[in-house]
């Protein structure tokens, strides 16, 4: 047999963050450095003698590498069978959907998911656990305390597969099954949304753009909009998945989906413009000048998810990350219908799902989804999107302003201050976090601190309790905004600022976000110190 142990000692640093392990390429290829980290999930997966695994990536630099290394050490780590996608390639989304139709105990996701790749970019791993989302705190606690008491790991000295070869072959005894990457997840999309009224809507003259950025979504907007779909061809653009993403940051925010964004803006804008990212899981939504933000985009799922067949029998409920506007629970309100508030993470969606409590849900980071995986879903949330527009027969920003005539807008933007001084950073929140009870009452500008707190979250389905997830001041004037670092960064720390105001007069719903968000951005900055603390005049990323 060629499977042998082979020696080795801890990193420090493979906690995982938000959303798995993320770092720089040049750190995962130091030796040993991967397999650590996967030999620590392989340990703390329960029942993996004979199991079905999944693996697969987004495409880019030291993906096809690392997809060998772990098939190998799957074969060595007694898994019985591995579903691959060809070419090393799956979204994230179409992982949670192979783990789920295939009962497997798990899947290895090779990405890190809007960040830039290529040899000095980004890159990371995380596990999807039998459900099909991303692993609870639990299990990723317990990977990283195992990475810390590691000596040895197990792996295989068979050659590489070829993965470029749908069909099925094996490693020391273990099945490897190379997937077509879109067939299982095109087929779950055809018995969520009405595909004949989506064609019509294209046969009638309808035109979008789907920009894929040069990431692992291309294949699939192309098989599903333009083959089954019948957009037309070119409809899909950046469609070929690339291990630098062609240079482009893979991140759907109108800074840098800017290509399509000024598309959206000139004269020949299609009808409809959406991106998605790295992995697949995000989305971005633009209407003809009109770019909807992912709260608002929620809330007009949420409102009319019922003309889609998958959800035709209505909504359980709604669930959105706590710095996602609370658009969404207008709806909900208005539905007759529970809506939940959760850490940033869409890992803390998945028990509200599996109870049957919630069906869609969603992030301010331009995450949507709902219970047809357990994870978020970019190109499923453009095809409700599509099935809407066919039957509401309206324009897209048609459909969003008169939402907001019959719910109120919120006004919604995020600062990121990125590759701060990580020191810096937790200055920043420890005196946000001290200062907390003396600012009820106090003013900024022309709002006034109504209350202030650390938002903790107590699951509703296991009780388990999640501290410090982000400081939360509300305004009297019924605007909010909410500090937290980020988990997904490599370099520095990022701190994001989410910032919402409500206006319940539609004569105002015309104004710019920005100018409307003004008194918020003053108050927020002077309430944290963020000049002081960070020595930062303005943000690197307004979205
Ligand atoms: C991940 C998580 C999301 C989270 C986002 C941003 O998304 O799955 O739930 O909202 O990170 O997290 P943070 O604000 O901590 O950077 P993705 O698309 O990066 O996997």
């Amino acid at each position: 047999m060629p499977t042998k142990s082979v020696q080795t000692s801890p990193f420090s640093d493979q906690r995982p963050g938000t959303s798995g392990l993320r770092k720089k390429v040049p750190v995962f290829q130091q030796p040993h450095y991967v397999e650590n980290f996967v030999q620590a999930i392989f340990d703390t997966v329960e029942g993996r003698d004979g199991a079905t695994l999944v693996v697969g990536g987004d495409g880019r630099y030291y993906n096809k590498e690392v997809v060998q290394k772990v098939l190998k050490m799957a074969a060595a780590n007694g898994f019985g069978r591995v579903l691959v996608g060809q070419n090393g390639l799956l979204s994230t989304p179409a992982v949670s959907c192979i783990i789920r139709k295939y009962k497997a105990v798990g899947g290895v996701v090779l990405s890190a998911s809007h960040n830039p790749g290529g040899p000095q970019g980004d890159f990371g791993i995380k596990f999807n656990v039998s459900h099909g989302g991303p692993a609870p705190e639990t299990f990723t606690e317990a990977v990283f305390k195992r990475t810390q008491g590691i000596t040895e790991y197990k792996t295989s000295d068979a050659s590489d597969i070829d993965l470029g070869r749908i069909g099925e072959t094996a490693i020391d005894g273990m099945a490897v099954q190379v997937l077509d990457p879109v067939a299982d997840y095109a087929e779950l999309m055809e018995t969520l949304v009405d595909f004949g009224k989506i064609s019509s809507l294209f046969r009638s003259g309808f035109t979008m753009r789907f920009d894929a950025l040069s990431a692992v979504t291309g294949p699939y907007a192309k098989e599903i909009l333009e083959r089954r779909l019948g957009a037309p061809a070119g409809t899909v653009v950046n469609a070929e998945p690339m291990p630098d993403f062609g240079g482009h940051h893979p991140d759907p925010n109108p800074v840098h989906a800017h290509e399509l964004m000024e598309l959206m803006q000139g004269p020949d804008a299609p009808d409809f413009g959406a991106a998605s990212d790295g992995d697949g899981d995000r989305n971005m939504i633009v209407a003809p000048n009109l770019f909807v933000t992912p709260s608002d985009s929620l809330a007009i799922l949420t409102a009319h998810a019922h003309l889609a067949p998958g959800y035709a029998g209505g909504l359980a409920g709604v669930a959105r990350s706590m710095p996602t506007s609370r658009a969404a629970d207008r709806v909900a309100a208005k539905l007759g219908i529970k809506a939940y508030e959760t850490p940033t993470g869409w890992k803390f969606f998945a028990n509200l799902m599996d109870a049957g409590l919630v069906t869609l849900c969603g992030e301010e980071s331009a995450g949507t989804g709902s219970n047809h995986i357990r994870e978020k879903d970019g190109l499923w949330a453009v095809l409700l999107w599509l099935n809407i527009l066919a039957e509401l027969k309206k324009p897209a920003d048609q459909i969003v302003r008169e939402h907001w005539a019959a719910f109120g807008r919120d006004f919604y933007t995020r600062y990121d201050y990125e590759e701060i001084e990580t020191e810096r950073a937790d200055e920043l929140m420890t005196h946000l976090r001290q200062g907390l009870s003396t600012l009820p009452g106090k003013r900024f500008g022309e709002l006034t601190v109504e209350s202030a707190d650390d938002f903790a979250y107590t699951d509703p389905v296991d009780g388990s309790v999640t501290p410090k997830q982000g400081v939360r001041i509300l305004f009297k004037e019924d605007a909010r905004a909410v500090f937290r670092l980020s988990g997904t960064g490599t370099a520095g720390a990022t701190l994001r600022i989410y910032m919402e105001r409500f206006e319940p007069d539609p004569s105002r719903h015309h104004v710019e976000r920005g100018d409307a968000l003004i008194p918020v951005v003053e108050a927020a900055k002077e309430i944290a110190g963020i000049e002081g603390f960070t020595g930062r005049a303005a943000p690197s990323v307004v979205t």
